[in-house]
């Protein structure tokens, strides 16, 4: 088995990531057809947790047998890292024999690779289309049978008889080993949330419901936060901005404008209303991976961000919590829940920017 580690300090030479941990692929070579079917060995922490690096999928690698040349890199894991025969990465036109400075270069240039923002075609947006309009279908089955008493494991099991009834897959089953097909996080969890057969569904619950499928190739994501019964005024009113910021958002995804636009709509709004804006996630590109380039933060960090073009297709994704921004992920090494208990609200669509601005295509 072949491995390629990217190693720590290389990622503080690279000028346009900011990763915090260690990223394996582990590549496969099968008629010059590379693909990846690696995880990462560490969960990402810091600003930047929500990047989820590690997902690139085949897709991805399918996108470089365009080029004429591709890399091959014949590794181990462990510190003695050796560079495979020759090798021609497609970015950089670089052209290496072997060993532990070169392989540096190789990362480098991959990691430069698996960033680009990706810019689809009108045909790959109808296709975009079809997985966002299954994924918003079966969302909406889901609030409807999201009542008191049914367990989230009830409703995982919903949700993946319809992917199969709509000849999808499901985007998150198996994804860095989540166990379920939808994240279903309640009250004070913000996302993440494991499906279970113990958790029951009460009144006065707020459920999240974050749910994606693959489907010819592409993927579709979107969340929703489902009131249960009478809930209380001030819990209400955080449901009701944080729609109301991811709409601000998208209302701002439009040619000429700058990703950081759609992080100022949504801290703008949600902070008109003092409420705390989850860092460590944040929306993201998404295509023929589930987290492509750009990240979309819901907040203004430093710079204007990529410049926002037809063609991008984003998933934007507003945390926000009722308290304290702060957060933490819970022994299960997925739930993540507000520090100060308090609940949580998170609505998500994906959208395309089309010359006169966003379409939203997970709704129906
Ligand atoms: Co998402």
């Amino acid at each position: 088995m072949e491995f390629l580690v990217i190693p720590q300090k290389l990622r503080n030479r690279c000028p346009s990531t900011d990763h915090e941990s260690i990223i394996v692929f582990r590549l496969c070579f099968c008629d010059c057809d590379l693909r990846r079917h690696g995880s990462t060995v560490h969960t990402v922490t810091g600003p930047h947790a929500g990047r989820s690096d590690d997902d690139f999928g085949a897709g991805l690698f399918e996108d470089f047998l365009r080029f004429e040349k591709f890399f091959i890199a014949k590794l181990r894991v462990g510190n003695n890292y050796q560079c495979g025969p020759a090798v021609k990465l497609a970015v950089g036109h670089f052209f290496f024999s072997s060993f532990v400075s070169r392989l540096e270069i190789i990362a480098w240039g991959l990691i430069e690779c698996l960033r680009m923002i990706q810019l689809k075609s009108a045909r790959e947006i109808e296709i975009m289309k079809g997985a966002s309009k299954i994924v918003a279908e079966i969302l909406l089955e889901l609030r409807e049978q999201c009542r008191e008493g049914v367990t989230t494991a009830d409703l995982d099991r919903i949700a993946e008889e319809l992917i199969q009834k709509k000849k999808a897959r499901p985007a998150f089953k198996g994804y860095r080993g989540f166990p379920a097909c939808v994240c279903i996080s309640i009250n004070e969890e913000v996302v993440h949330g494991i499906p279970s057969s113990k958790r029951i569904v009460q009144t006065g619950d707020v459920v999240g419901l974050d749910f994606g499928v693959i489907y010819d190739g592409y993927y579709g994501d979107a969340a929703m936060t489902v009131p249960i019964g009478k809930i209380r005024p001030e819990v209400e009113n955080l449901l009701k901005i944080t729609e109301q910021s991811l709409y601000r958002g998208i209302e701002q995804a439009r040619p000429g404008n700058f990703i950081s636009d759609i992080s100022a709509a949504i801290q703008r709004c949600a902070e008109a209303h003092h409420f705390g804006i989850v860092r460590e996630f944040c929306g993201h590109g998404i295509g023929r991976s589930l987290h492509e380039d750009p990240p979309v933060l819901n907040y203004l960090q430093n710079g204007k961000g990529p410049k926002i073009k037809a063609g991008l297709v984003l998933a934007i994704e507003p945390m926000i919590n009722l308290g304290t921004e702060k957060v933490k992920i819970l022994d299960d090494g997925w739930t993540v829940i507000t520090l100060d208990g308090r609940p949580s609200a998170h609505f998500e669509h994906t959208i395309a920017v089309t010359p006169d601005g966003p379409e939203i295509l997970t709704r129906v």
